[in-house]
């Protein structure tokens, strides 16, 4: 399988620790791209222009990274990042939501100030974050569960990439359990082993 990924990415590194946590890994062949960039193979596979994009071994291409991650579960023998039934499925899938809602916030601070060239108080820019701070507040006063699937992996993955991109912010402040979930978790080698640099 190809994936087309990026360093950065915290839906591709969402992904890429699925592959990991499900065994996968040496299954993927890692193509970088930097999406902005419009590179051919990327348009071809995903006309969205999108990472991550995954190009699965009968040539179909699939996206977004819910639905690859939710393919990858589905070919392995192992225990599914993804519960198939119950309660703890919709649980897992609302933590995704959380996560990949983070991680859509905080995305869209970044393009609307690099593109948009907004000043960091634009409305716009200052709703992304008042979004970001309530939910990083849920997650303080109801952590999720320390075991790996996809809630936890996406919520991992986005808490990253504010250490990446607004380390600033300092969303440790005030969150001392958040703060202490996010470390245990990081240990997992799924994680460990995707941290963007
Ligand atoms: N909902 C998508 C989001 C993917 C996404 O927005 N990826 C960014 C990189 S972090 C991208 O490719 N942006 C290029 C663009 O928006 O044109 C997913 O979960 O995969």
């Amino acid at each position: 399988m190809k994936l087309f990924s990026s360093a950065t990415s915290p839906y591709a590194r969402k992904v890429r620790a699925c592959a990991i946590a499900l065994g996968l890994d040496d299954r993927i062949e890692l193509h970088q791209a930097s999406a902005f960039d419009d590179p051919p193979a990327l348009l071809e596979a995903n006309p969205l222009g999108k990472v991550p994009t995954l190009v699965t071994e009968d040539g179909l291409s699939l996206f977004d990274s819910a639905v690859i991650c939710e393919y990858l579960d589905a070919i392995s023998p192992e225990i599914p990042m993804i519960p198939a039934t119950g309660a703890a499925r919709w649980l897992a899938l609302r933590i995704q939501a959380i996560g990949d809602g983070i991680s859509d916030a905080s995305l869209m601070r970044i393009q609307l100030k690099r593109f948009g060239a907004l000043p960091d108080d634009a409305p716009l820019i200052e709703r992304q974050k008042r979004a970001t701070t309530r939910m990083l507040d849920q997650l303080e006063a109801e952590p999720p569960d320390t075991h790996l699937d996809i809630g936890t992996i996406a919520v991992a993955c986005a808490l990253g990439f504010l250490d990446l991109r607004f380390a600033s912010d300092g969303w440790r402040d005030g969150r001392p359990m958040l703060s202490a979930w996010f470390e245990r978790i990081s240990t997992e080698p799924a994680l460990e082993r995707t941290v963007p640099v």
